[in-house]
Parts: structure tokens; C-alpha cells; sequence
């Protein structure tokens, strides 16, 4: 029996935009890796025709399936409609993953695994164990800043909370409050992880090693680092008037 039993249907939400080079394998890894779990792209309009291999991959196997949007809508909006959907359906367990091979499927079990005893599982490069394969120095200090940032700012004990590659209880996601969410890349990944620790949901870090792409393009930008580090400091700022204002609780 594998280590996740127990945990009910899984779902990995998997947003694209431009990623036909890589689909079919991550796919198909993620298939092997946990076959238990069905897989739901949710694609932008890609382009490349990144739908129309989602489209193919979908009717060859009944645990993948497709959610289309109408064009590129950012990487937050695409999470909250696959967890809409999703949650709609009934999963028990949301996986994110990225399709552009930076996230293993076959490190997927060990995540499910520390869920049994978690609300949220961070797959994580920044704890022991963790690691960033082919990255230039000046991306590690970004994600290594990035992450310092949120922990000073918001008072968060996470080593990696910018990071994508996650498992969340169905429950705990009912629990954030998803509605009000507005940000995007690593603004959304950081938003969820506060959301969750503020409310005292049981958030855990499993090591994980990420690996740089090797086909299509990354969609990382100024405007999308730009956006996290305004909001981050935004969050704070208002986190801490509040402290002041109202006392030590209010958080
Ligand atoms: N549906 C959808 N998917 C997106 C969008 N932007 C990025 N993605 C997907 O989200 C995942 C992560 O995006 P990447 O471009 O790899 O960005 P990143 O991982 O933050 O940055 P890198 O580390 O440079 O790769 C990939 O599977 C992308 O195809 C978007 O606007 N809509
Ligand atoms: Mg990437």
C-alpha cells in the first residue's frame, strides 16, 4: 500500500502556456510516478497548440482532462479555476505542479505522504535535504531574497514559500478564503502559504530538488516579481498596522 493512502482522490492541477515540448512527458512521468491521481490542464490558449496536445493526451487516458481558457489569464487565475473545478467534483487533495519539467513527478509520493499529517505540503528548495539544478547564481539569489523578504516582512517560518510544487487538503483550501485572492506567480504561491499559517492550518516543508527547464520559455518577468514584492510589502505593512492598532492578536 503506498504511503498516501488514505487521503482520498487527488487532483494535480497543472497550468500551461506555451509548454507543447514538455507536456506529453511530464504527463506521462506524473501518470506512472502516481496513478492514482488524475491530472487536469488548465491551458490558456496557448499559442503553440500546447491545448491541442492537452486535447489528445485527455482522450487517450480517462484521468486526464482539460480545462480551456480563452487566453492567457496569469497563473493564479489558472489554479483557482482548476480548484473550482475540482473542488466541485469532490477531490480531497490538490496537487500544483509546473509542466515544464522543474518539478518531479516522481517526488510527488513523498509529498502526498507528509500530507497525512499536514494541511498543506511545500515541496521546498530551501530546507535540508532541498536543491536548484542549473539555475545562474543570479536566480538563486532571487528565490533565496525573494523568500528572506516574505519571512521578514510577513513573519512567516517557511524557507520556501515562493515555490509551486505543493499538496493541499480540499478542507484547508476551503479554509483561505479563495474568492478574495487576486495575485499572481510567486505573489499567489506566498499569499496561500500566509493564508494557510495565519490560520492555523499545519503547514509542512518536504525537500525537493528543482530542476531549470530545458524546453520552451519561461514566463517569469519583472512585472511578475515586481507584483510579488509590492503585495509582500503591502501585507506586511497592513499586518502590522493592525497589530499595532487593535493588539498582539489580530495578526
Ligand atoms: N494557464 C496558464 N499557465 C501559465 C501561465 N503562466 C505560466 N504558466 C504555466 O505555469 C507553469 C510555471 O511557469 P514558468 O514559465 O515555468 O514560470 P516559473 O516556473 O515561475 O519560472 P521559471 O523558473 O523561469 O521556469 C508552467 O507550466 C507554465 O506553462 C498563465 O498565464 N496561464
Ligand atoms: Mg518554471
Amino acid at each position: 500500500m503506498s504511503g498516501y493512502a488514505g487521503l482520498g482522490r487527488v487532483l494535480v492541477v497543472m497550468p500551461t502556456y506555451n509548454e507543447r515540448d514538455n507536456l506529453s512527458t511530464i504527463v506521462g512521468r506524473l501518470r506512472a510516478a502516481v496513478p492514482e491521481a488524475d491530472v487536469l490542464v488548465v491551458d490558456d490558449g496557448s499559442p503553440d497548440g500546447t491545448g491541442a496536445v492537452a486535447d489528445d493526451l485527455a482522450a487517450a487516458d480517462a484521468a486526464v482532462r482539460v480545462l480551456h481558457r480563452a487566453r492567457k489569464s496569469g497563473l493564479g487565475g489558472a489554479y483557482l479555476a482548476g480548484f473550482a473545478r475540482g473542488r466541485a467534483e469532490g477531490y480531497d487533495v490538490f496537487v500544483e505542479m509546473d509542466a515544464d519539467g522543474s518539478h518531479s513527478p516522481e517526488e510527488l509520493p513523498r509529498l502526498l505522504s507528509a500530507l497525512r499529517g499536514a494541511d498543506l505540503v511545500l515541496g521546498s528548495r530551501w530546507v535540508p535535504g532541498g536543491a536548484v539544478r542549473n539555475w545562474p547564481a543570479r536566480r538563486m539569489m532571487l528565490s533565496r531574497g525573494g523568500n528572506r523578504y516574505a519571512r521578514l516582512l510577513l513573519g512567516l517560518p517557511l524557507a520556501d514559500s515562493t515555490g509551486g510544487f505543493r499538496a493541499y487538503r480540499s478542507r484547508a483550501l476551503a479554509c483561505l478564503d479563495l474568492d478574495t485572492v487576486s495575485s499572481e506567480g510567486y505573489g499567489f504561491q506566498v499569499e496561500l502559504a500566509w493564508r494557510a499559517h495565519r490560520g492555523g492550518l499545519r503547514v509542512v516543508e518536504v525537500p525537493i530538488t528543482f530542476i531549470e527547464r530545458t524546453a520552451g520559455e519561461s514566463k517569469m518577468s519583472r512585472d511578475i516579481v515586481a507584483e510579488a514584492l509590492w503585495r509582500v510589502t503591502w501585507w506586511g505593512v497592513v499586518s502590522r498596522a493592525r497589530r499595532w492598532t487593535l493588539g498582539p492578536r489580530s495578526g
